[in-house]
Formats: structure tokens, C-alpha cells, sequence
């Protein structure tokens, strides 16, 4: 039987969209600079001017899956990438906007067969969403990690051709696993 397993090897085909929540842009352009580092250490270029990447700026995390859906649609993207930092204040709209925005990004993946990462932080205080986005350690980067195994990994599943029964090899041992302590 097959194994189906993403690679982090052949990305020069790949194209990403990212879609960035400005809402707390302190949090968010901090987890889209992790992303593109981990992108670009992969072989893509992240260039707003290049072939590869584009990006997409909305108000806030309550509209990133509107836009994400639109992208995953057009059917130009190995996969789209969504970046947001919701962070409880001391009223219920925390809940609502979070809840929406895990709902409509898992709904646009599930509807489009795009693979649609969820990037959008749900944290307490200021303070624990910058550490999951640079001071200990920069989520982005995960996220970018899961993105290219997923833009790997669809094609596989879609053709029922494994990358060691196209390439020979596999990415054995790498995983997109957090950081301990980190979620
Ligand atoms: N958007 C966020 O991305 N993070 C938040 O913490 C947040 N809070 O707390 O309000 C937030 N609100 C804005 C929301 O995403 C929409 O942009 C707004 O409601 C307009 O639709």
C-alpha cells in the first residue's frame, strides 16, 4: 500500500498566498516575517515582486477567511497561509471573533480542497501572543512549515502517486510539531 507523506524539497513550483489580519499588527507582521524566513530558507521567493508569493492585508482576523476563500478559489495557490493575533480583552467579542475565524478558515479548506493553514494566535495578554511570534519562539514559521508539507503532501493524495513512488525519496523524520510548551 502507499504512503502518502509531504516533502520540503520540491517548492520551486509552489505558490503561497498569505492573508495578514492588521488587528494587532505588532503580533501579525512579526508571525509573517517567521513565515517567510522558514519559506525562503526552503527555496521560495517570498518577493511581493516575484513569481511565488502574494499577499493579501484585511482589517482584521474576522476577515481573513472571507479573503482566504476568494484566493483558495482562483486556484493559483499550492496553498494559503492565514495570519491573525486575537487577543482577550475584557468583553466577549474575543470569542466571537476567534470562533469565526477558526470556523471560516476550516470551512475554506474543507470547501476548496486548497490547503488553508490556521495562523491566527488565540491568546490571554499582548504579552503571550509576541512571545509565540519572536521572543521565544515565532509560530510563523511553523505554519509556513505546515503550508509547504500541505502543498506537498494535496497533490499526493489527489493523484495517488506518493513522492517515493515519483521521486524515490522521502522527507522521513521532519514533522511540523510545536515547539514544547508552544501552542
Ligand atoms: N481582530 C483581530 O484580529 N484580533 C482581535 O483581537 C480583535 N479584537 O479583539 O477585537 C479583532 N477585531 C476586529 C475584527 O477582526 C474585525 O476586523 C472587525 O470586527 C470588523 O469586522
Amino acid at each position: 500500500m502507499t504512503v502518502f507523506e509531504g516533502n520540503f524539497t520540491l517548492t520551486h513550483a509552489m505558490t503561497f498566498a498569505f492573508v495578514i489580519g492588521r488587528f494587532n499588527d505588532l503580533v501579525t507582521t512579526k508571525l509573517l516575517t517567521g513565515a517567510q524566513d522558514c519559506l525562503k530558507r526552503h527555496g521560495v521567493d517570498v518577493e511581493p515582486a516575484g513569481t511565488q508569493v502574494d499577499y493579501a492585508w484585511v482589517p482584521g482576523s474576522f476577515e481573513v477567511a472571507m479573503v482566504a476563500r476568494q484566493l483558495a478559489l482562483s486556484g493559483r495557490y499550492s496553498a494559503v497561509i492565514c495570519l491573525g493575533a486575537v487577543i482577550r480583552g475584557s468583553t466577549p467579542h474575543f470569542d466571537y471573533v476567534a470562533a469565526e475565524a477558526a470556523k471560516g478558515i476550516a470551512a475554506t479548506s474543507f470547501q476548496t480542497g486548497v490547503p488553508v493553514v490556521f495562523g491566527v494566535l488565540t491568546t490571554d495578554t499582548m504579552q503571550q501572543a509576541l512571545e509565540r511570534a519572536g521572543i521565544k519562539s515565532n509560530l510563523g514559521w511553523s505554519y509556513a512549515m505546515s503550508a509547504l508539507e500541505m502543498a506537498s503532501l494535496m497533490p499526493q493524495v489527489t493523484s495517488g502517486q506518493s513522492a517515493s513512488s515519483v521521486n524515490g525519496t522521502l522527507s522521513g523524520g521532519q514533522t511540523t510539531a510545536l515547539p514544547k510548551g508552544v501552542d
